[in-house]
Order: C-alpha cells, then sequence, then structure tokens
C-alpha cells in the first residue's frame, strides 16, 4: 500500500527549510551541499568538480548558457558560461540561484493523489503505476462518453525548452485533446499577423548586437532592466556610444533611468500617440517615400465598399498558383492594383515600382482610395493637441518625437508587451508599428520595429511535434482544431457548448503553467476549474495551481534532462542543457510523463516519445536549422550554436524587406478583421479596417470606472523571478521578502498612508492585501502590485482577484494590466 503522507505545503516553508535540503539530496544519494556553496572564482574550482553545461529556460524570453558545477554527483553552483559570441556572455540573479530550484524543499517527490478538497493542498503519496493507470481510467471514460476533446492539455511559459511542446501539443495530438494555450501576450499577434504576414513574425527584431548602430533606441512599453536584463546591457553599450534612448511608459521605470529622454504616458494611449506624431511626420514629410512605395501595400487600392481593387475587378482572369504548402489545396492569383504614377495606368501591384499614394482617379468609373489614403483618414483626428489631450503627452514633445522619427534614424523601436494586456492592445501596436514602418525602420543596420518577443517557431519542426506518425507512418488524430479562449472556460464547462456547438470539456492536464496564480480573475478561474471533472497537475513544484489538482505528477529538474533553449531572439543561439544529474527522487521527465500517458490510454506506438533525444530530434528536423548547420550533435558537443542566418551573419530582421504577407509587403489596410477568436461576436469591421483607438476598458484615466475605482492597477514583473518561479529561492526571498503595492506620495499624503502601512486594494471582484511602499515613480492615481507572488505570499486575498478575465472582441489576451481599483489602509491587528 502507499506510503500515506500529508503535506501541507506553504511558500514560507522554504526559508525554514534548510534542514530538508540537505535530507533531500541525501535522499538519491548525492549530496548537494548547497548551504557550503563557495565563494571560489572558476580558477579556484575544486579539481573533483566536473563542468556540464546548462540552460536557464524560464520565460523571461532570453535564457543564459550556464556552466553547472557538479561535485560528488550534486549542483554546487552556476556561473555563466562562454557563448560563441562572448558579447553575448550573460547570467542574472536567477541563473546563478538555480541549484537553490534544483534542491528546493518545494519540489514534488512523488506523485499524489487529492485526499482533501480540492486546493486544500492535501495529497497522499501514491505510485507512478497507480497515477497513470487512475489517470487513464479517468480519461478513458471520459473519452466513451464525451469523445477525446473532454479532455483539455493547458499549459503556459514555465520552461521554454523543447519538451514544452510535449503535452498540448504532442500528447494532444495523439489522444486528439483540446489544447488550451493560456492566451497570455496575444493582441501583439493580431496586429502582426496581417501587417507583417504569419510566417516571419516573431523575426521583427534584429539580434541584439545590432542595438550599437541605433542612433536612436525607443523602448515603447519595454521594461528590459527588469524583463530582458541582457539586452538592457546592449541598450546600455549602444548609449556609451552616442545612441539616444527615448523611453515612453506611464512609470518611471527601472527602464526609464537610464533614458535621455523618459517621455510618460497615459496608460492605454499609445496608439494615439503614435497616430499623432506619424500625422507631424507626414506633415513634415518625414516618411520614407521610396519605401512606402516600393515595400508597403500604401499605393493599395480599395474600392468603395472597402474590399481591394483585384485586377478581376478589370477583366484579368486569375491564375493558378503554387498549392498551398499546408493544405495542398489549388491557390489562385488575382493581384491588388495600384495607379501608377509614371504611367498614368492601373496596374497590377507587381507591374509597378512607382504606385500613385493619394489622389488617384476613378478607375474604369470606380472611385478608389488607397490603403496610405485609409492611414491618413484614420490619424485625422489626432493632431498634437488633442493628441496631448489623451496621452497626457505635451504638444511639443509629440512634435519633437516626430522629429526624431524622421531626422535622427536608423531608430530601433523596441517593445515586448508592455501595452499587450489591455483590451485595445492590438490598435497600439498597429499604430506604433506604422510609424516605424512609415519612417522606414526595418530591414537596415540599427533600423527595426516591433517585438523582440522570444518565440523562434518558425525554425523548428512544429508540425512534426503536434501530428507525429506511427511506427506504419500513419498520422495521429490531431488535437482539437478549435481552441476556446480561457474567458470562455466557465460558460464552457457550465453549458456543454461553444459558439453555438457542442463543446463538453471535462478534465485537464496542466503542465508548465501556474494559472492559479499568473491568470487575471482569480475568482473566474477558480469557477471554471471547480466544473472540470478531473484535474491533472504535472510540475516540480507544489505550485499554487498544483494544489488543486485531483492528481499530481512530479517532474524533473531542467538540469536532470537533455534539452535545448531554442526561444531568444535577440540572443541568437541554441543553447545545449547537458544531463547533469538523475531526475531526483520519483521525478521523471516530460517526455517520460507523455510517453506513459500515451501507453497507457492505448498509443503505444509513436516513435516520437520512445526517448527524449527522439523528442528534440523531431523539433529540429527542419530545413532552416540544417541551413544554419545546427544539429543535435553540434549542440552537444559546442553546446551552443548560432541560429537565425544561414551564412552566420548578424540577425537583421526582414533584411531582404520581403514581407511574408501575402502581397510579400507591408500591409496597413485589413479588409476583414483579424480575429483571435470567433464565437459570433459582434466586429465593427471598418474601424477594424485600419489605425483606431478606443480606450482602455478600465485604465484609461478620463474613463468612467475610474470615477468608481480610481486607481489604475499596474502589476510588476519581478527582477528575481519569472512570474511565480525562483519563489522557492531563499537568498532571492531575503533580498525581496514580500509582494508589495507601490504609491506615489502625493497620492499616499491624499489617503494618509505611510510606507510599511498595512492597505487593501480592492474593486467589485475582489481585494488583497499588503504593505505599501511610497515611490515617486509611480504615476499618480495608479498603483503598482508586484506580480508572481502566490496566495500564500501576500497578507490577504490575491492580487490575481482584482483583474478581469474579460477580453476585447478581437483579441485572445488577458488583459492583466486592464484594472482599475481602490485603496484603504487597513490598521494593524485588523
Ligand atoms: N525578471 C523577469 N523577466 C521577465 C518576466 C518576469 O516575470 N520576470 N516575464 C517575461 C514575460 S513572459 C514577458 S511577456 C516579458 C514582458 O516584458 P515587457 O514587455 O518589458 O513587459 P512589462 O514588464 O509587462 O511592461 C513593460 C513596461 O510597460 C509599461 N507599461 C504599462 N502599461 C503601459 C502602457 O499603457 N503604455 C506604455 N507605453 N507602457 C506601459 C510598464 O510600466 C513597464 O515598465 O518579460 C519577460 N521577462
Ligand atoms: N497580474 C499579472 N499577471 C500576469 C502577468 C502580468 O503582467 N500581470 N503576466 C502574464 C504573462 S506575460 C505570462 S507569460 C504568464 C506566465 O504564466 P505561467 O507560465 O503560469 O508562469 P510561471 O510562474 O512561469 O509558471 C509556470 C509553472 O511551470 C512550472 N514549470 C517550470 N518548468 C517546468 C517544466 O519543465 N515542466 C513542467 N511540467 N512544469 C514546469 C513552474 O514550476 C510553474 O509552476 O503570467 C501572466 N500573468
Ligand atoms: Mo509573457
Amino acid at each position: 500500500m502507499a506510503e500515506q503522507t500529508t503535506h501541507g505545503f506553504t511558500r514560507r516553508s522554504f526559508i525554514k527549510g534548510a534542514a530538508a535540503l540537505t535530507a533531500a539530496g541525501a535522499l538519491v544519494g548525492c549530496s548537494p551541499k548547497t548551504e557550503n556553496l563557495e565563494e571560489t572564482d572558476a580558477k579556484k574550482e575544486a579539481p573533483e568538480t566536473q563542468i556540464y553545461a546548462g540552460s536557464c529556460r524560464g520565460a523571461c524570453m532570453q535564457g543564459c548558457l550556464l556552466n553547472v558545477h557538479v561535485r560528488d554527483g550534486g549542483v554546487v553552483r552556476t556561473t555563466a558560461r562562454d557563448l560563441p559570441d562572448t558579447r553575448y556572455n550573460r547570467i542574472c540573479s536567477k541563473g546563478l540561484t538555480h541549484p537553490f530550484r534544483m534542491y528546493s524543499a518545494e519540489r514534488l517527490q512523488y506523485p499524489m493523489k487529492r485526499v482533501g478538497e480540492r486546493g486544500e493542498a492535501n495529497f497522499e503519496r501514491i505510485s507512478w503505476d497507480e497515477a497513470i493507470s487512475g489517470i487513464a481510467e479517468k480519461w478513458k471514460s471520459i473519452v466513451d462518453e464525451y469523445g477525446s476533446h473532454a479532455v483539455a492539455a493547458i499549459t503556459c511559459g514555465g520552461n521554454l525548452g523543447i519538451p514544452t511542446f510535449v503535452y498540448s501539443s504532442t500528447l494532444a495530438g495523439i489522444l486528439g485533446l483540446t489544447p488550451v494555450n493560456t492566451d497570455f501576450d496575444a493582441a501583439h499577434q493580431s496586429a502582426m499577423k496581417p501587417m507583417l504576414g504569419g510566417g516571419d513574425m516573431f523575426r521583427q527584431q534584429n539580434e541584439n548586437a545590432d542595438l550599437v548602430n541605433s542612433k536612436t533606441i525607443v523602448a515603447w512599453g519595454f521594461n528590459p532592466a527588469v524583463s530582458h536584463v541582457q539586452t538592457m546591457h546592449f541598450i546600455n553599450e549602444a548609449r556609451e556610444g552616442g545612441t539616444r534612448f527615448i523611453v515612453i511608459d506611464p512609470v518611471f521605470s527601472p527602464t526609464a533611468q537610464f533614458a535621455d529622454w523618459f517621455i510618460p504616458i497615459n496608460a492605454g494611449t499609445d496608439a494615439v500617440l503614435a497616430m499623432s506624431v506619424l500625422g507631424v511626420v507626414i506633415e513634415n514629410g518625414w516618411h520614407d517615400l521610396e519605401f512606402l512605395k516600393c515595400h508597403t501595400e500604401a499605393g493599395f487600392l480599395i474600392k468603395d465598399n472597402g474590399s481591394f481593387l483585384r485586377m478581376s475587378d478589370l477583366g484579368v482572369e486569375p491564375t493558378e498558383g503554387d498549392p498551398n504548402p499546408y493544405t495542398g489545396q489549388p491557390t489562385m492569383i488575382d493581384p491588388c492594383v495600384v495607379w501608377d504614377e509614371s504611367s498614368q495606368s492601373a496596374v497590377a501591384h507587381t507591374e509597378s515600382s512607382n504606385p500613385q499614394l493619394s489622389n488617384v482617379p476613378e478607375v474604369e468609373g470606380m472611385t478608389v482610395k488607397t490603403e496610405w489614403e485609409a492611414v491618413l483618414d484614420s490619424i485625422a483626428a489626432y493632431d498634437p493637441d488633442t493628441a496631448a489631450g489623451i496621452t497626457g503627452v505635451s504638444a511639443d514633445d509629440i512634435r519633437e518625437l516626430a522629429r526624431v522619427y524622421g531626422e535622427d534614424g536608423p531608430v530601433n523601436t523596441y517593445n515586448i508587451y508592455g501595452f499587450n494586456h489591455y483590451f485595445n492592445a492590438h490598435q497600439a501596436y498597429r499604430a506604433v508599428y506604422t510609424l516605424g514602418f512609415a519612417t522606414g525602420n526595418v530591414g537596415k543596420p540599427g533600423a527595426a520595429t516591433g517585438s523582440a518577443n522570444g518565440e523562434p517557431y518558425a525554425m523548428f519542426n512544429l508540425v512534426g511535434a503536434a501530428m507525429p506518425t506511427d511506427d506504419s507512418g500513419n498520422y495521429c488524430q490531431g488535437s482539437n482544431p478549435v481552441q476556446p479562449p480561457v474567458s470562455q472556460l466557465a460558460s464552457i464547462i457550465e453549458t456543454g457548448e461553444y459558439a453555438g456547438q457542442p463543446f463538453p470539456l471535462k478534465a485537464a492536464l496542466v503542465a508548465n503553467c501556474n494559472f492559479m496564480a499568473t491568470n487575471t480573475d482569480r475568482n473566474y478561474t477558480l469557477k471554471w476549474l471547480s466544473g472540470l471533472d478531473y484535474v491533472v497537475v504535472a510540475d516540480m513544484v507544489m505550485s499554487e495551481t498544483a494544489k488543486y489538482a485531483d492528481v499530481i505528477l512530479p517532474v524533473a529538474h531542467w538540469f536532470e534532462q537533455e534539452d535545448v533553449l531554442w526561444q531568444s531572439i535577440n540572443l541568437p543561439f541554441a543553447l545545449w542543457q547537458d544531463k547533469v544529474a538523475d531526475p531526483l527522487y520519483e521525478s521523471k521527465t516530460d517526455v517520460e510523463i507523455a510517453k506513459l500517458l500515451a501507453d497507457a490510454m492505448g498509443y503505444t506506438n509513436f516513435p516520437i516519445l520512445s526517448s527524449q533525444e527522439e523528442y528534440l530530434k523531431t523539433l529540429f528536423d527542419t530545413e532552416a536549422l540544417r541551413q544554419c548547420g545546427v544539429t543535435l550533435d553540434r549542440l552537444k558537443e559546442e553546446k551552443a550554436a548560432r541560429i537565425w542566418t544561414a551564412d552566420g551573419s548578424e540577425l537583421i530582421a526582414y533584411k531582404n524587406l520581403t514581407f511574408s504577407t501575402p502581397s510579400q509587403k507591408i500591409s496597413f489596410y485589413r479588409e476583414a478583421p483579424f480575429l483571435m477568436y470567433d464565437m459570433g461576436q459582434e466586429v465593427d469591421a471598418v474601424r477594424e479596417s485600419c489605425l483606431a483607438w478606443d480606450p482602455p476598458k478600465e485604465a484609461y484615466v478620463n474613463g468612467e470606472v475610474r470615477k468608481v475605482f480610481p486607481y489604475h492597477c499596474i502589476s510588476e514583473r519581478q527582477r528575481h523571478r519569472t512570474h511565480t518561479q525562483w519563489q522557492d529561492v531563499g537568498y532571492l526571498n531575503e533580498l525581496y521578502p514580500e509582494s508589495v503595492c507601490k504609491l506615489n506620495p502625493k497620492d499616499a499624503k491624499e489617503v494618509h498612508i505611510e510606507e510599511g502601512d498595512k492597505v487593501r486594494l480592492f474593486n467589485d471582484r475582489g481585494s488583497v492585501v499588503v504593505r505599501v511602499a511610497i515611490h515617486a515613480g509611480v504615476p499618480q492615481k495608479t498603483l503598482i502590485a508586484s506580480r508572481g507572488y502566490e496566495i500564500d505570499e501576500v497578507i490577504e486575498g490575491h492580487f490575481g482577484n482584482l483583474s478581469t478575465h474579460e477580453y476585447d472582441n478581437i483579441n485572445k489576451n488577458q488583459v492583466f494590466l486592464d484594472c482599475a481599483v481602490n485603496i484603504e489602509k487597513v490598521e494593524e491587528g485588523e
């Protein structure tokens, strides 16, 4: 019989748990002795130390190559390891404290099943056999009754190594599950895909070494001093070489401290600022006409009904193009039309190098306007004075920023997700990117516009991971193509329907994700979670989400398996992870777990899951990687290899100025809205066709909600954590002992709150009680909450109680920052 153990985990137990650490090490016969980490430098290394390569793979989207120092079978420390291009050598406090995670007292040691109520964290140890056969039995009965789509695979960004895909892609494909990605950071995609085309969309930025070539760098809603520390280093080097650094942020952020010019902006109004700056750019003729004509759709003609004028409208029959590479279906080519200024005639866009951008005469009796005119129309309302009233940026500053874009190029407009987490975020991305592209800031050294989001999917064999074949070469059944937004889960589970169709959802497999702590609207999460019959969580630690599991599976640490970190763009390398030790306790790798689950469900014949190596091999099986000469064998040997460019040159995004839109040009206009989810919601197609601004739902300073809940609540990433990870590292917790709420000194005075006071932040969704830190960098009527802390790390409540789970009607996008609250003092002892 399984040993009966009841666990009441608390996060705080770590600091108390130093003794447990050594005991944990002793369990597996290695003595990691983390309490004896030596303060030696590499040269004074003890002779018996073995040094392995490792990589730090949390979702900070960078990743450091590490030396993992092993003595007597135990990891004793980590140091930075040389990359082939040593300009990129880095390590941060997280990489340096990794041994503490490996030997954390919080690590899950064996499979467990729930014995108390969900969320109580009362579990009983079970064997792997019992765990896997129990899961299979439950899933089989659900599949028999409701079909395989009734089991969801929920994942997020816990580990950006290769096995990240094993559940929601590979296992979901084999078993036919419904993948639910947690809709983080998504508005950017709905703006980018139609503008630049899907294929290359994650390569908007040049690699970081190119930043020195910029005359101006604009961090627009980007806080690299915390969120991308590797990039910050390159920005500072560029500054030393004379590059001007501009930061646009509502908050005087850690990055703003390095700015030559800090532009505070009202949250959620970036679209207005960008449109207004673009207006001034155009007024002064600072836009790049040649670029607009040759490499964008600015000259494409649009008919009165909003659709493009195509050659078929002029009587030219469409021709058949190459079949679609994914579906094999035939494609028809019916090119869009431009008005060629030189010949004064309407021609296919491919035939003109000099399209007229405005005032095109009627074409065969049809009134037309250009895409460029659509842009001009949509920005017309935002003259600098009007824009100043909305954004809080003065008209003079708007004009000066326009001059910078016009005269101080090349400009790198660098962002990730600062303005992503609001209702109207796609509008902001579209407007900011239009400004960058209209000034020709793309495809050249020093010039780039966009996100350095770290997901270079295009290089790897994602299709092979999602649609593996069995040992007879037959494709698996494939996962559910309908992937509902998280914001609909409660109603789906309650009604068994989504978008008017039956959609039973009964169980979930959760991995790489701590949604109880990281999703918006925690009460909503609790609601849908409690509607599920059966929840399995695979994690390394007893996360807040694992506490809500029916069965918990312990996962091996990053250092306990071979892996490749490949999801980083501004760091142009794939990084190898040696297996430095066996998985501790009874933990298993994600690939092993997926294999056990597939086997137990009767799918025993998929070679992709046969070993970690086989899994990695599948993902590496692409032409793009072969062209770069990046193979697993080479990585094993060299530990890091440059990716991105076949000739090993520095990555300049879109260097050939060819984009992956159907026209191969940058698109500013949409005939139909690009919807990230479609459940029949109403969408204003005209408004979505070009640039626009709608105020964010709650954050807008002059909005209705702020009259009731006067403070905008921004949640801030922690330097010492990636989301909730590293919370079990005592050293870091000593430096940052608790979650706080930062408050502007003037506001503090007004509401009679002092540094260290206990306060309750609340709105009609819920509340949290934390202590206050007074901080002049916080704008007035704004509160900055430290995020990434779990429920037992705050005094009462949860930050996740405050935000809304709703999305706008375009984006499948959680809006963490679109949140208004009020604040009140809580007396000590209350
Ligand atoms: N240490 C650490 N690093 C991380 C992470 C972590 O948890 N810890 N998380 C990683 C992940 S998954 C992500 S998505 C990235 C995100 O990294 P970033 O894109 O840098 O995102 P944020 O930190 O959310 O916000 C960046 C800045 O945008 C500002 N901002 C907020 N609202 C607005 C607005 O309306 N307009 C403008 N212009 N600025 C605004 C914020 O004040 C902040 O200073 O960071 C990654 N890196
Ligand atoms: N309030 C607020 N909330 C936010 C944000 C915000 O700005 N404000 N930012 C959001 C953003 S941008 C993001 S990307 C999300 C991130 O949200 P999450 O991805 O949920 O964040 P993590 O804390 O990284 O949680 C991942 C879990 O994966 C586990 N894990 C790590 N490695 C492995 C592994 O190899 N295998 C398995 N099976 N599990 C592993 C970790 O232990 C952890 O419990 O958070 C979002 N939440
Ligand atoms: Mo993120």
